[in-house]
């Protein structure tokens, strides 16, 4: 997979070359192209913003150094690239966004400062490839590097080959629709603290089903929007009775 992000910041990204993502690079499965906006402007002080139309707080990013940078950054790609635009005014970014979007050969994320993009920067690069316009939840960062970051992480370790143990992403919260329960290891007891019994039964049955309640439990408490949201089918007798 290939991955470019443009932004007037790019040492936000320098945390993609670090542990799984850094390895991901260093084994050829995504490669990774960080890009300074200012590098297509063409004036002395290298500006990307100006003022809003309509009046209002704030600058908006110019659409002729997005265009150009979009333009330069798409040009050698072999299929046209997803564009992702980081937004707070976005749909919400989620797993099954991730899962389909490891999926694809090359995104592209637009990390915009300020107020925001120009719309017509989105609406002329929807003319000719897949664009979207995603919040990774409801509150406000001061751009999208951060986010970019979050969606490029939780993209990447979905990829074949990336996690040591694939077994770790099909188990994962949201794999299905429950939160993680807890999890212990070494020692039986800390600090007058111990592991539950039931993890040290070997009674694989037992440990399953209570790993299941812990998960239902927690769910419930803390997202009870999840457990609205399953399919029927995705409990059981034991899991209703809870
Ligand atoms: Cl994607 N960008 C910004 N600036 N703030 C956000 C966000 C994105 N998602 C949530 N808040």
């Amino acid at each position: 997979m290939r991955i470019d992000v443009l932004t007037i910041f790019p040492d936000y990204l320098a945390p993609v070359r670090e542990a799984l993502l850094g390895k991901a690079i260093d084994r050829g499965r995504i490669s990774v192209g960080v890009h300074d906006l200012r590098d297509w402007t063409h004036d002395v002080h290298r500006s990307v913003d100006d003022s809003p139309y309509g009046g209002g707080p704030g600058m908006v990013m110019k659409p002729s150094v997005w265009g150009e940078a979009l333009d330069s950054v798409c040009a050698d790609a072999v299929e046209q690239p997803r564009l992702v635009v980081p937004t707070p005014a976005g749909v919400t970014f989620d797993q099954p966004t991730a899962r389909r979007w490891s999926g694809e050969q090359h995104l592209v994320f637009a990390c915009g400062r300020y107020e925001g993009i120009d719309q017509r920067v989105i609406d002329d690069a929807a003319r000719r490839m897949p664009v979207e316009e995603v919040s990774i939840g409801d509150y406000v960062l001061v751009g999208g590097e951060v986010a970019a970051l979050t969606m490029i992480e939780a993209v990447v370790r979905l990829l074949p080959g990336v996690l040591g143990n694939p077994a770790s992403a099909e188990q994962d919260s949201f794999s299905d629709g429950l939160l993680e329960g807890p999890c212990y290891t070494r020692p039986e007891t800390w600090r007058g603290l111990s592991v539950p019994e039931v993890l040290r039964s070997g009674d694989h049955a037992a440990v399953s089903r209570w790993q299941r309640d812990r998960a239902l439990e927690r769910t419930v408490s803390r997202r009870p929007d999840l457990i609205d949201a399953l399919a029927p089918e995705q409990l059981d007798d034991r899991d209703r009775a809870l």
